[in-house]
């Protein structure tokens, strides 16, 4: 016997992966629903590489009751009315928007880093997803946090357009195509041209001068691994499409080698190390498109300080960075507290 699922927000570009790993991991679904606004109902999408089609049905006239887990993957305003409707109606809310990640009665979590923060679920029948910036990061720091206890974060963002949804993607691409054909780069979803540019803004501005995007960095980063790390980021996003890098410098308070980092990290979940130290043994993201890991490449000591590491981490934002995490806390509230069968 397996789950009721519901993907809400499924014709978006973290819904459909949402189906696609559910699909790709055999998460155990009796039946699987794709909800989305009323825009898309009717339409049909494919469950992964299955061949099963699924008719998206239209959220505001969707019943919760009898189902087990909703995957939410649409904005913060939908969120606020849809989810608390299906926690009532009994069932489990994964959600991957920014609205619950801080409220002291949701656990946020990320499996290989928080699993047992999951058992506070119950509260609110409400699970929050980090953002993805957070998500990939956590998972290299957490390893090496147990090792040494890092003391501070300094860390730099590369993100692909994708995090800004679709939109985003187009943008990237119509500007790249116009500028080729000698058309005006027009700017819309972004507040600069993106096409062969960087923009060191992400999200809106707050009063300290950081962006909100920076903030979710450190408050959520607190949250899941706790709030003695002190951190401080800049988000900057990228022509790429999918993947975002980021570059990190960790201070900690017991001694770290890089060689010993090293070893940790080849053994940690969700990590996969690719860290040879020549011309091109080194993730970028076009190669982390469509994978589960998170990779990590130059991991190299920090001289500046008395125990410090520089390293280099990249992954599938869509992936890692919400859909699959979303899974993951799905499997892992199975195997804890939604057992079936
Ligand atoms: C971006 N990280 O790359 C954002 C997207 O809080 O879930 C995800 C925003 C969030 O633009």
């Amino acid at each position: 016997m397996g789950y009721r699922v519901v993907v809400v927000g499924a014709t978006g570009n973290v819904g459909r992966e949402m189906l696609n790993i559910l699909a790709e991991r055999e998460f155990p679904c009796d039946e699987i629903a794709a909800v989305a606004s009323s825009r898309s109902t009717g339409d049909e999408l494919e469950y992964g590489e299955t061949g099963r089609m699924l008719k998206v049905k239209n959220l505001e006239h969707f019943d919760f009751t009898g189902w087990d887990i909703a995957l939410f993957a649409v904005g913060s305003e939908a969120t606020k009315t849809y989810a608390p409707k299906a926690a009532a109606a009994g069932c489990v809310v994964i959600d991957n928007s920014s609205l619950y990640r801080m409220d002291p009665d949701v656990p946020l979590v990320v499996p290989e880093v928080n699993p047992d923060a999951i058992d506070g679920y119950t509260a609110k029948n409400i699970i929050a997803n980090p953002n993805c910036s957070t998500a990939q990061m956590v998972v290299a720091l957490k390893p090496l946090h147990d090792a040494a206890t890092i003391k501070r974060v300094v860390v730099a963002t590369y993100q692909s357009v994708s995090g800004a949804g679709k939109e985003g993607m187009d943008e990237l691409f119509e500007q790249s195509r116009n500028i080729f054909v000698g058309d005006p780069a027009v700017a819309k979803k972004f507040t600069k041209q993106i096409a062969f540019n960087v923009i060191p803004h992400i999200d809106v501005f707050l009063d300290d001068g950081s962006t909100k995007e920076e903030w979710k960095m450190v408050a959520e980063t607190k949250k899941i691994m706790g709030s003695k790390i002190k951190i401080t980021a800049t988000c900057v996003r990228v022509p790429v499409f999918v993947g975002h890098s980021e570059a990190i410098n960790i201070e900690f308070e017991k001694e770290l080698s890089a060689k010993k980092a090293q070893s940790i990290l080849r053994e940690a979940p969700g990590i996969m190390l690719i860290d040879k130290r020549e011309d091109g043994g080194y993730v970028t993201p076009i190669e982390c498109v469509g994978d589960y890991a998170t990779f990590v490449s130059r991991v190299r000591e920090d001289p500046t300080v008395d125990s410090g590491l520089s390293l280099w981490c990249v992954s599938d934002n869509l992936r890692k960075g919400a859909a699959l995490n979303a899974v993951q806390i799905a499997e892992l509230l199975g195997r804890r507290h939604l057992k079936k069968g």
